[in-house]
Formats: C-alpha cells, sequence, structure tokens
C-alpha cells in the first residue's frame, strides 16, 4: 500500500490545492455503474459523431464503461461515463425515428447492416434504461484557478485517469498540464469538459488512478546540460507547486518513484 499513489502526501509535498467540485461537470457523487459487460447499447459513433451505431459493454471501470462498436474491429474501444449523453438504451434511436448506422470501419459490406443489425440484437441482452443517469449541468462559470489539481483522462490514453494540474485559464477554457509527464500529454478543454475530475474521483468510483509521471519537459533537460543551477532540472509539476514549497529536497523525485512509474505506465502499455 505505501508505494500507491496517495492524494494526502503528494498535495502535502507540493503544497498545491485542489479545485473544489463546484468546478467540475461531474456528480459530487459518482453515479452508480450498473451496467454488465456484453450488455448492448446504442453509442455516439466516436470517429463519425453524426451517427449512432450499436455497441457492446467490454469493460467497466469505475464510473465509466469501456465499449466497442458492433461489427468494427477491436483497435477502436472508447470510454464514456455512465451519465454521458452520447450513450443512450436500445430502441432510443427507433423512437426517434433514427437509425442505427453501421460504425465507421464496419467491417463488411454497407448492404449487410441492416440483417447483421437484426441477428446482433436478436436474444442480446440490452442495458436497462434506469443504468443510464443524467448528465450533471454545465457549473454556471469557469471556477478554475491555475495551480488547482485534478484528475484527468489523458486524451492520448483515454483509459488513463491521471494526475493534473490547472495550467492555464482563459474564457470558458483550462489547459490540463500532466504532472510529472513535461507538457507532451498536456491539452486544452472547456471547464464543463466530461474527462477532469475532482480529485478522489479515482478512489470514490474504483476507477484506477495513474501515479505522476517523472519526466522533465525537453527545454529543462536542454538547459540542464547548460547549466547547473538545479532550479532549471526540476520537473514542470514541481515548478508548479514552486511558489508554496522552498525546499529543494521535497522537489526531487527519488529514484525509487523513478522505478515505479516506469513500471506501472509499461504495465498499462501492454493492456491495451
Ligand atoms: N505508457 C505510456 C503512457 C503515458 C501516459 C501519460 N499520461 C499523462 C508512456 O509511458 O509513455
Amino acid at each position: 500500500k505505501k508505494d500507491e499513489f496517495q492524494w494526502s502526501t503528494y498535495l502535502e509535498e507540493t503544497g498545491a490545492v485542489c479545485a473544489p467540485s463546484e468546478c467540475f461537470r461531474q456528480s459530487e457523487i459518482p453515479p452508480d455503474n450498473d451496467f454488465k459487460i456484453g450488455m448492448k447499447l446504442e453509442a455516439r459513433d466516436p470517429r463519425n459523431i453524426a451517427s449512432m451505431s450499436l455497441a457492446t459493454v467490454i469493460g467497466i471501470i469505475g464510473a465509466r464503461l469501456r465499449l466497442r462498436l458492433d461489427g468494427s474491429d477491436n483497435k477502436n474501444d472508447f470510454w464514456r461515463l455512465v451519465d454521458s449523453t452520447e450513450i443512450q438504451p436500445i430502441g432510443t434511436c427507433e423512437k426517434q425515428g433514427d437509425l442505427l448506422q453501421p460504425p465507421l470501419g464496419y467491417q463488411m459490406n454497407t448492404s449487410s447492416w441492416p440483417m447483421f443489425l437484426t441477428r446482433t440484437l436478436n436474444g442480446c441482452e440490452a442495458a436497462p434504461a434506469t443504468f443510464f443517469k443524467k448528465e450533471p449541468p454545465v457549473p454556471p462559470l469557469n471556477f478554475f484557478k491555475v495551480g488547482m489539481k485534478l484528475e484527468a483522462i489523458d486524451k492520448k490514453n483515454p483509459f488513463l485517469i491521471c494526475p493534473a494540474t490547472i495550467g492555464g485559464v482563459k474564457g470558458d477554457e483550462v489547459y490540463i498540464t500532466f504532472d510529472g509527464w513535461g507538457g507532451i500529454f498536456d491539452y486544452w478543454c472547456k471547464y464543463y469538459c466530461r474527462d477532469i475530475f475532482p480529485v478522489g474521483w479515482c478512489r470514490l468510483t474504483g476507477d484506477v488512478l495513474q501515479p505522476p509521471g517523472t519526466h522533465v519537459p525537453i527545454t529543462k533537460n536542454i538547459a540542464k546540460t547548460q547549466s547547473t543551477s538545479s532550479k532549471e532540472t526540476r520537473p514542470v509539476t514541481k515548478n508548479i507547486a514552486k511558489t508554496q514549497s522552498s525546499s529543494s529536497k521535497e522537489t526531487q523525485p527519488t529514484t525509487k518513484n523513478t522505478a515505479k512509474t516506469q513500471s506501472s505506465s509499461s504495465k498499462v502499455t501492454q493492456q491495451s
């Protein structure tokens, strides 16, 4: 247990504050995940967002579902919260007078889709309507402030939720920076984006929170070879915490932590 990433210890070390729950478009009490593997539902096709397609629950993680579009391949799985507006019970499209569309990358001839659909739906286990939760409302304002900590989905590895810091605020957007990854995974998003969560979300939902990375940004690595100043060799997350902490001892990750982070991130890569 003591090797696991702990927000409490980390927040103490960095002297950082958490973004309060009012900032997020997430339920303060995370929704129950009642879905079971194998259940079917309708989902917006992530690669063709105008169309709804048929999906199967391939995995359950925290308040999220790992989904695969029927008739598609196994390389384009995606993750959705149980209170996402991008999923709905089977029959919703039909009720609205719409048709379920073949997924982008449908592996058979398009003309076979209606029959494929009929056969796939026949005797399938449709996820009950009560499993789909209502999406929380948009917070009235962008309450985020630079330096606040949160948990965020890594858009390049969307199964991962990672410790992050608000690196910028501009209008209704926030800059999500991933602690210890030197900026390579960072992105701007709306403050009401469904991919960002308050600190403690993973613990509450049972999702897996990744440990922070131990990478130093490239510019800082370059600086290291040209300068002996220890300030320039600090990882980016610690720089953010700099204003709150003066101890240089606190700002250097231990070798043990480095090994731990690398082994756990490579494990995740193998699983994907
Ligand atoms: N296995 C990958 C995952 C990195 C995830 C970073 N998330 C902010 C790697 O080590 O590059």
